[in-house]
């Protein structure tokens, strides 16, 4: 196996979301969704990996492996936990977590929202009304007032296509709205939300007399391909699941361009809203009808069942830098595997295609650092560098957490590597 080394310019960092590390009974629509029975285990987001607790000791572990950069979500549902009043004790706890990341020369990324919103929030209808993009903002005006001195980099909305589709196409996240038109209704005000977002925490940065700020959203790819290579008809609905789930959504988030089946209900002047294309990639699905997305047998899988596909991850990448060509941070790349058979080499995959591309990739995100509360799936699915004992609390550094680490300090694989942790890994086929 061949070592590599990384592009001088790209950081090396681990993601995390507020709902699915932190623990404790916040009143959020994911607890609430908990509640009525509606995910596929009995775990509970109240105890995830308890990491409102142990944060500092998450750190530390992140610190030790040379994390360059923490993506990590704060949570709506503790900042305000009642329309318009908002809870200094937990901006405070937030702040004292970012200081001492920084003291550990973390840089951190901070994403506004990832999947969960405050009940008050979810009761009003959420992103569905754009009468309620306005709680947002003034959320966005609160982080940013206090945040904005520690925090330069700011991911808006943490995949909304995948919010939108799972939440209101389906029934399996919540609210449950099985209603295409809603898909679009959510889409449309989301995106609202993003742009009207990007250009505030500029303005507000600004004011406070910073010019570094960076700004994007987190747009989940899929690599997408027919399942009969010959077939035209085949073809046909590959173009249509990659415009309707990920191309019209990025062309309207990031240049104020909505194209059927998006309005531009809100009036907004065509533009160029983000600093950086920020990417979540996870899989390809190979594709008969629009929607009807499927994995072939005999392609390699995690434990999800999901193909593995690194190549995917530059076919997302030229996809989107076709649409607005800024530099590229992953936000996303992670591999869901029990007892970490194969996470060293998905790591080495998908950088090696990092290594290898011309495009101006700058950050690299592995989801995740811990194992963590998989929404629907608990604590049922790891997807963690570091394993986390749900009973006892107890963090131990997975193999892969040692590749990581040793792949930060070479900016690189070496030979010597790739053999001590990468020869004998295999995907389940
Ligand atoms: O855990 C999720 C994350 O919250 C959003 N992107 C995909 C991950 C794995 O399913």
């Amino acid at each position: 196996m061949k070592g590599y080394r990384l592009p001088k310019r790209l950081m090396l960092g681990a993601a995390t979301a507020a709902a699915q590390i932190e623990g404790g009974d916040v009143n959020h629509n994911w607890r609430d969704w908990e509640r009525k029975g509606r995910l596929h285990v009995k775990d509970s987001f109240t105890r995830a990996a308890d990491h409102w607790n142990r944060w500092k000791e998450d750190i530390d572990i992140m610190a030790a492996m040379g994390i360059e950069t923490y993506r990590f979500s704060v949570e709506w549902a503790r900042i305000e936990p009642v329309a318009g009043v908002f809870s200094r004790e937990a901006i405070e706890h937030y702040r004292e977590e970012i200081r001492y990341m920084k003291e550990l020369g973390i840089r951190p990324c901070l994403t506004l929202h990832h999947f969960t919103n405050p009940m008050w929030f979810e009761r009003r209808g959420g992103f569905l009304y754009p009468r309620n993009a306005g709680a947002f903002l003034r959320f966005v005006g609160v982080c940013v007032q206090n945040f904005g001195d520690l925090v330069s980099d700011f991911v808006t909305i943490n995949e909304p296509n995948v919010y939108a589709y799972m939440g209101y196409a389906g029934q399996d996240f919540p609210p449950g709205d099985n209603n295409l038109l809603s898909v679009q209704r959510v889409l449309e005000v989301m995106a609202g939300c993003h742009i009207r977002a990007y250009e505030k925490i500029h303005r507000m940065r600004e004011a406070m007399g910073f010019y570094d700020t960076k700004v994007g959203f987190a747009l989940h790819m899929r690599a997408f391909a027919p399942l009969s290579p010959m077939s035209r008809f085949e073809s046909g609905s590959v173009n249509l699941s990659r415009w309707g789930f990920q191309d019209c959504v990025a062309r309207a988030f990031l240049l104020g361009e909505f194209r059927l089946p998006l309005r531009n209900i809100g009036g907004f002047k065509r533009g160029v809203y983000c600093d950086f294309l920020g990417i979540n990639y996870y899989t390809r699905n190979h594709v008969i009808l629009p929607g009807n997305d499927l994995t072939r047998a005999q392609d390699p899988k995690n434990d999800y069942g999901w193909e593995i596909y690194p190549q995917g991850l530059l076919d997302v990448m030229q996809e989107l830098y076709k649409i607005c060509p800024k530099p590229i941070w992953i936000l996303e790349s992670g591999v869901c595997d029990e007892n970490d058979d194969f996470r060293s080499l998905f790591i080495y995959d998908q950088l090696s295609v990092l290594s290898q591309t011309d495009l101006p990739v700058e950050r690299y995100y592995y989801w995740s650092i811990l194992d963590n509360f998989e929404w629907l799936d608990g604590e049922s699915k790891r997807f963690g560098l570091v394993h986390v004992d749900y009973e006892t609390g107890e963090r131990t550094v997975k193999k892969s957490g040692q590749f990581y680490r040793e792949l930060i300090e070479n900016h690189g694989v070496t030979e010597d590597m790739a053999l001590r942790y990468v020869s004998g890994e295999k995907y389940h086929q």
